[in-house]
Parts: structure tokens; C-alpha cells; sequence
């Protein structure tokens, strides 16, 4: 099977990353082409980001519609429904694959995130995929997307041991794809499984694909009503 990672954020540098992580998850037989969009935010780390980094995501989709299923690989999980109206394959978010794969693992688990302004954001994933019970705290190590690779490592490490030692958590969830390489260090350092969003997500559409599954399409997620989008925009119009 052939699955399209898409990198929301025009970083070549953690689209690298997150190709990596991608490849070293898929099971044999897999393919994962990993993209980032041509147009967009350099990192995702504010509401306006997010949106502002939609229409590049929908345009890696339509420019590779025959997938057989696609990764959004940022923790907010931007364009999520409207990747699902255009994709015919399954599409699955980081964060969702991330907080339904910690949920498998124990009672509660914690998020370690970048900004703190991006919690709001990871609760409200939370209460939308059902984990807001099991999501413990959201923690944050204020260390701006594109600059975690520059003592990152250490301050993540660190939050994750507070949250283990704080928050009674079972389990750790990695709130952002640029951190998807520290998942197996910082679970052998602090002793607790720790989910990376890319690693769960690309399993997660790897089964629904083995499954037969896909998106329903017969009402919410059908595809869009066909419309004129003027602008800048009308390249992005439906035929
Ligand atoms: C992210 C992420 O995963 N990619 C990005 O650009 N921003 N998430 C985050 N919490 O900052």
C-alpha cells in the first residue's frame, strides 16, 4: 500500500525528521512518500498558523489523490475534516492516532508539547477524539517548533519525567512531530511507554487500508458541492 505523509508546516528539516520516523513505522509492503506543501507557514504553532496551513495540506491531497491513505503530521491536527471530504483513502491526524493509541496503554496519559499557547488546541483535540478523561495535563516546554532540535531533546526529556512523577500518568504522548525521534530515548530514560503521533498514525492507516476501511462518504464527508472560489483561492475550487 502507498501512503502520503504531509508535513503541514514548509519545513525541510523536520519533514526529513518525520520521513524518517514514517519509514522506520511502516510494516512491509508499505510505501510512505513524505511531502511537506509548497506554500505556507515555516512552523504551526498558533490558531492562525493552522489555518493559514490548510490549503497547502489540501493540495498535497489533491496532487496525489490515488493514495491509499495520508498522515497529517502536525499535532494539531489542521484540516483534518476537510482532508477527509477531499481524500477517497482513510486520513489520520497525529494527535488523534497519538491520544487513541495512549488511551490502549493505561488509564491517563500526558502531553508534552512546544508553546504553552498551543494547549487550548491539544484539550480540545482531546475532548473531540473521547481521551479527555485519560488526558491527565498538557504540559508545554516552551521551545518554539523549529528550534527543538537545538537542546530540545533534554527539556522534553525533563517535562516527561515531571509529568510521570506529577501527573500519575501511565503513559506519555509527544505533542508535536518534531519530536517523533525521542520517543523510544525518552521512554527507555523515564521508564514509560511514549507515543509518537507520526509512528501511531501511519500503523493506524496501515490497518484501516488492511481492513478495507475508508472514510463514509454518503453525508458529512462526502465530497465538496461543486462552487466558484475566486482569488487566490480559485485553484482550490471543486469541478
Ligand atoms: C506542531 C507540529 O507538530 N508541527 C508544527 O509545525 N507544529 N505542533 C506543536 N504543538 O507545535
Amino acid at each position: 500500500m502507498r501512503i502520503v505523509v504531509i508535513n503541514p508546516n514548509t519545513s525541510d528539516a523536520m519533514t526529513a525528521l518525520i520521513d524518517a520516523t514514517a519509514q522506520a513505522a511502516a510494516g512491509p509492503g508499505t510505501s510512505v512518500r513524505t511531502v511537506h506543501p509548497a506554500m505556507g507557514p515555516a512552523s504551526i504553532e498558533s490558531h492562525y498558523d493552522e489555518a493559514l496551513a490548510v490549503p497547502g495540506l489540501l493540495a498535497e491531497i489533491a496532487r496525489d489523490p490515488d493514495a491509499d491513505g495520508y498522515v497529517v503530521a502536525c499535532f494539531g491536527d489542521p484540516g483534518l475534516d476537510a482532508a477527509r471530504e477531499l481524500a477517497t483513502g482513510p486520513v489520520v491526524g497525529i494527535a488523534e492516532a497519538a491520544m487513541r493509541t495512549a488511551s490502549y496503554l493505561g488509564r491517563g496519559f500526558s502531553v508534552v508539547t512546544t508553546l504553552g499557547r498551543t494547549r487550548g488546541r491539544a484539550l480540545d483535540l482531546a475532548e473531540r477524539y473521547g481521551c479527555a478523561r485519560a488526558c491527565l495535563a498538557v504540559r508545554a516546554v516552551e521551545i518554539p517548533v523549529l528550534d527543538l532540535d537545538a537542546g530540545g531533546a533534554e527539556a522534553v526529556m525533563k517535562e516527561c519525567a515531571a509529568a510521570v512523577a506529577e501527573d500519575g500518568c501511565d503513559a506519555i504522548v509527544l505533542g508535536c512531530a518534531g519530536m517523533a525521534d525521542l520517543a523510544a530515548q525518552v521512554s527507555a530514560e523515564i521508564g514509560v511507554p511514549v507515543v509518537d503521533g507520526v509512528a501511531a498514525a501511519v500503523r493506524t492507516v496501515e490497518s484501516l487500508v488492511a481492513m478495507g476501511l475508508r472514510t463514509g462518504d454518503r453525508g458529512e464527508f462526502a465530497r465538496p458541492p461543486a462552487k466558484p472560489y475566486t482569488g487566490t483561492l480559485r485553484d482550490f475550487q471543486i469541478r
